[in-house]
């Protein structure tokens, strides 16, 4: 089903949002709660931070300059899914067992905050990235009837848009029509933003009249990266392709929150509106992984517990109750949104809620900083922050204090001239691991986290991200979307339909970061035989791996190599993957940083059908 929008339709919903006049509900009536949350959105990536000359956030920057902007602002993982269970509970994710992205589903007896605030008469949607599903890993399995069981709607949300891209899966149209045995799968070609904020906006006028709660989490500038319009050419050419691509998605983000921001004002909710913007964790930045965006001047990246991974951009604006224009520097947390919801609801507090009600504080009315210490455990990392010192243990070996005031922040240690400090920090992180079911600070080192430490914060490796803010080469080519590509996306290259073929070539600005492409989502049982038809001047070394369902992520043993001919000419390579279970994931490789043209990809399976086949020819637009 798509669901562009005809003018007609339009019109009709222009109609409504104008037919309520501001100031129908009375002062008394509890306030809307609007919760934003990007995606991989590092902290640079808000212009009014000032730390990159490139992002240009209009709206993110009015809101911030009419409300406040929350300069130490953290989530509570550095990593989506635990982020949004502990954003979307108010609680710390590891009390209920999700504490990394393997580890859902949202337990169906924690409480969201739509379901705390339905008993105050709120109304709540949610829009976009849900992530709260069951994981291939978890008991209850990926299934399509087990994530049914664990959509938003069983979560306390009388409304849902659950998707990160064009397909999601829906309890109404985004007329705000019911959906007939919701949930249905629906699809609109528009650019994810766009058809996220149609929604949003739908909600809003469909629901002005009583109180209301909206989850609107944008899946952006998280990969796979896109090149939308009008925002992509308005980019800088001379950037590489991927800062280019990120900035254009949020410059459509940014343009949704307007469109928000001015639908409140026209139906006279903005004074009677809490809005809350936050992303769930810092960019990635490691070589293949990069997203565009960036965590400067923060130290680190996503899947770390150094500021880089989990201070974020964080703002709050509600006109006429907020000071417009504060700039708020005690830390504060994700946690924090669903304790300040609750309190503004009338209810009562709850001492299950980790956060605080941050108004007060924001106001003046109270002193002090909002929380004594913030706490974070994942994966083989641990760490406090307290006043302005935070220490991080890393594996059950090797532990890190930093002084986050001084200029070196987390690119010093100070663990041997401040012991006492360090251990006055680890006796409260022990006490609040104690608290957790079961407590357990890093038992084991994990290869990733060394070395990400290692390149980061020692900068005894090579260090990650460290990316020319120029590129010396032409401007770069827009790469093409994956619809064009059949759901193949680049990864630290560009991708163009071209000559009945699809062409990978280097990114501008990559230096010697080889690129390849990607097919998630995919669904064949090893193992499996595969062909690549293509043409590469230089050859080399064609790598195809793989990863099935039993795997977290790719390993060196899962990919298959092969030789290929230097020549102009096509030719075709054959491998056989030793594949064993279910193939949900390749990557492909191409032989050189030059160009390399692929005609056509095919995969057999061992089920004896008919091989699943990507023919760049047959897809090239007339
Ligand atoms: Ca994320």
């Amino acid at each position: 089903m798509s669901l562009t929008p005809t003018p007609l339709r339009l019109l009709g919903a222009l109609a409504l949002a104008t037919c309520v006049a501001p100031g129908l509900r009375s002062a008394e009536s509890k306030p809307n709660v609007i919760l934003i949350y990007s995606d991989d959105h590092g902290f640079a990536d808000l212009a009014a931070q000032k730390t990159d000359p490139d992002i240009r956030t209009p709206q993110l920057d009015a809101l911030a300059g009419n409300g406040v902007r929350f300069v130490r602002g953290y989530v509570s993982a550095p990593q989506c899914v635990p982020s949004r269970a502990g954003v979307i509970t108010g609680r710390y994710q590891q009390r209920f067992g999700v504490e990394d992205n393997l580890k859902g589903p949202l337990p169906l007896a924690e409480l969201t905050i739509a379901e705390r605030l339905k008993p105050a008469g709120y109304v709540s949607a949610q829009v976009g990235k849900w992530h709260l599903e069951p994981t291939p890993r978890s008991e209850e399995q990926s299934s399509a009837e087990n994530a049914h069981a664990f959509l938003p709607g069983a979560q306390g949300f009388d409304e849902y848009y659950c998707g990160p891209m064009n397909t999601f899966m829906a309890s109404h149209d985004l007329e705000g029509i019911p959906l007939a045995h919701a949930p249905q799968r629906l699809t609109d070609p528009r650019f994810r933003c766009v058809w996220q904020t149609a929604a949003a906006l739908s909600f809003i006028n469909r629901h002005a009249r009583e109180p209301f709660f909206l989850y609107l989490a944008y899946f952006t500038p998280h990969v796979p990266l896109q090149s939308p319009e009008p925002w992509f050419s308005r980019t800088p050419a001379q950037l590489p392709l991927p800062r280019r691509q990120a900035l254009a998605m949020i410059a459509a983000m940014d343009e949704g929150i307007g469109q928000i921001r001015a639908r409140l004002r026209a139906l006279g909710l903005e004074k009677n509106t809490l809005v809350f913007f936050i992303g769930d964790n810092g960019a990635p930045l490691k070589d293949g992984a990069w997203n565009g965006s960036l965590n400067t001047p923060l130290t680190g990246e996503k899947g770390m517990l150094t500021d880089g991974g989990i201070r974020t951009p964080f703002v709050a604006e509600w006109p006429g109750t907020l000071p417009a224009g504060r700039v708020y520097e005690s830390p504060v947390s994700s946690l924090d949104v669903a304790a300040t919801a609750v309190a503004l609801a009338g209810l009562p507090g709850d001492r299950t809620l980790d956060g605080v009600n941050l108004i007060p504080f924001v106001r003046g009315e109270k002193n002090g900083p909002p929380h004594a210490a913030l706490f974070w455990r994942w994966r083989s990392q641990a760490a406090v922050r307290a006043d302005h010192w935070k220490l991080i243990l890393l594996g059950p070996e090797r532990k890190f204090l930093f002084d986050l005031d001084s200029p070196e922040g987390e690119t010093k240690d100070r663990l041997a001239d401040f012991p006492s400090v360090a251990a006055d920090l680890e006796r409260k992180l022990m006490a609040w691991d104690a608290t957790l079911p079961p407590p357990h600070l890093p038992r084991a080192a994990h290869p990733q986290d060394n070395a990400f430490f290692d390149g980061h914060v020692l900068k005894t490796a090579p260090a990650p991200g460290k990316r020319p803010r120029a590129a010396k080469a032409a401007a770069a080519p827009a790469s093409a979307s994956p619809e064009l590509t059949q759901g193949w996306i680049g990864r630290s290259c560009s991708l163009a339909i071209q000559d009945g073929a699809l062409r990978i070539s280097a990114e501008p600005g990559a230096g010697s970061v080889r690129g390849f492409i990607t097919h998630p989502g995919l669904n064949l049982a090893g193992p499996l035989r595969a062909n690549v038809r293509l043409r590469s001047a230089r050859g080399g070394t064609l790598a195809l791996a793989w990863r099935t369902r039993e795997q977290p992520d790719f390993t060196p043993e899962n990919a298959i190599r092969t030789a290929v001919a230097p020549s102009g000419e096509w030719q075709t390579v054959g491998f056989d993957l030793p594949a064993r279970g279910s193939v949900i994931h390749l990557r492909l490789h191409p032989p050189a940083d030059a160009a390399v043209d692929i005609a056509e990809i095919s995969l057999r399976d061992s089920t004896g059908g008919a091989p699943q086949v990507w023919n760049f020819g047959r897809a090239a637009p007339p």
